[in-house]
C-alpha cells in the first residue's frame, strides 16, 4: 500500500477518504485536521494560555503535542483519579511526556483534593464508575482553570467518542444533552470555555500519530470502563463503519449542521444556573451534583463531616515545569 500523497510505503489506511498515508503525510493530515476544526469553529485564539486534560492516553497526548507544535500556549492538567496501576501508570506516562518536551504541567490529586478516589467514590453510590469519574474531572478541571486563570480548556475528545456520546443522546431522546454536545462549550458563569479540537480525527488516526510521533500512551483500558454503555454504542459503531466507511463522520457531521440547530435553542432556554452553595461551581439546584456525591462518600464512610468544604481546600498539585526550573 503506498500513500496517497507522496506514494512512499502506507502506515495507515483511512478508507473514509479512500487514502492511504505514510507518517508523514499522516502527521501533516492531523496537523489539517485539527487546524480545520480549530477555525471551522473559532475554538482557540492565539495568545490565550490553554489548559489541556492530559490522561496519558493516545488522545489527549496526542492534542497537546498537536497543540504545542502548532505554537499554541498550553499547560498540561493531569487528575489523578486513584484507579491502582491504571492510574500510576497513566501519571508516569504524562511526567515523561512533559519532561520530554519542556511542558508545563499540573497535577491534581482526587483522593487529597475530596477525600475519595473514584473507587471510593462509586461504591455503594447512585453513580457509575464513569459517572461518578466523570463529574469529578468537570469540577477539578474547572477548579484548576479558575484558579490558573485559564479561560479555555481542551479535551482529546475524538470523533469515535463524540459519534458514541451522540448515539447515546439520540437513543435515549436525551433533548438537552442534544443542544449541548458541540466542539466548543462557550464559557460561562464558572465554567471555562470547552473544546474539542479532536472531533474531526478517529481513534485509529490519534493512535497512529502517537506511533509516528514516538509518543508513549497508556494502551490498556481503563478497568473501571467494562459494562459502560459507552463502550457499547463505540462498537455498534464501529460495526456500521466497517461495512460503510465514514458512517461516523457523516453521522456526527450531520448531526452539527441538522440537528444542533434545533435543539441548541431549547437547551438554553431550559438550563437556569445558579451557584453552588458549598464550592461556588455552577449547577442547576443549590448544591453541585460534585459537592452531593462527595458528601454521600463522606457519611458512608461514617467521617464527622469534615468542617472543611471543597471551596475551602487547597488544591493538592504538583508542578512541573522544566523550562521555569532552569530558569
Ligand atoms: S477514567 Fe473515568 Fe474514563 Fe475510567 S472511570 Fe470511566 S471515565 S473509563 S475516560
Ligand atoms: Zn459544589
Amino acid at each position: 500500500m503506498r500513500c496517497s500523497r507522496c506514494r512512499d510505503a502506507a502506515v495507515l489506511e483511512l478508507r473514509r477518504y479512500r487514502a492511504a498515508y505514510c507518517g508523514t503525510c499522516l502527521v501533516a493530515h492531523c496537523e489539517r485536521q485539527v487546524e480545520r476544526a480549530i477555525a471551522e469553529h473559532g475554538m482557540l485564539a492565539r495568545g490565550e494560555r490553554i489548559g489541556v486534560a492530559v490522561s496519558g492516553g493516545k488522545d489527549s497526548l496526542a492534542l497537546w503535542d498537536l497543540l504545542a507544535r502548532g505554537g499554541w500556549e498550553t499547560v498540561g492538567i493531569h487528575l489523578q483519579l486513584g484507579i491502582g496501576d491504571y492510574s500510576r501508570h497513566s501519571a508516569a506516562l504524562t511526567r515523561t511526556f512533559a519532561a520530554e518536551r519542556d511542558l508545563e504541567l499540573v497535577e491534581v490529586d482526587l483522593t487529597e483534593e475530596v477525600g475519595a478516589a473514584v473507587p471510593a467514590l462509586v461504591e455503594g453510590g447512585q453513580r457509575s464508575p464513569c459517572g461518578a469519574c466523570g463529574l469529578s474531572k468537570r469540577y477539578l478541571l474547572n477548579k484548576v482553570a479558575r484558579e490558573e486563570g485559564l479561560t479555555v480548556l481542551a479535551t482529546g475528545h475524538n470523533l469515535d467518542d463524540e459519534a458514541a456520546v451522540l448515539l447515546g443522546n439520540v437513543l435515549t431522546w436525551s433533548t438537552g444533552d442534544l443542544g449541548r454536545q458541540a466542539p466548543v462549550l462557550p464559557h460561562t458563569s464558572g465554567f471555562a470555555r470547552r473544546v474539542k479540537p479532536l472531533v474531526r480525527l478517529s481513534e485509529r488516526e490519534t493512535a497512529a500519530y502517537c506511533v509516528v510521533r514516538a509518543i508513549d500512551y497508556v494502551v490498556e483500558e481503563c478497568p473501571m470502563a467494562a459494562g459502560n454503555r459507552h463502550l457499547a454504542h463505540k462498537a455498534a459503531l464501529d460495526a456500521l463503519e466497517a461495512r460503510s466507511p465514514g458512517t461516523k463522520a457523516t453521522f456526527y457531521q450531520g448531526y452539527l449542521r441538522q440537528a444542533f440547530p434545533v435543539f441548541h435553542p431549547i437547551a438554553k432556554r431550559d438550563l437556569v444556573l445558579a451557584t453552588c452553595e458549598d464550592c461556588g461551581s455552577p449547577t442547576t439546584g443549590t448544591r453541585c451534583a460534585f459537592c452531593r456525591m462527595t458528601e454521600r462518600t463522606r457519611r458512608r464512610a461514617s467521617e464527622p463531616t469534615p468542617s472543611v468544604t471543597p471551596r475551602a481546600r487547597r488544591p493538592s498539585r504538583l508542578r512541573s515545569s522544566p523550562a521555569a526550573e532552569a530558569r
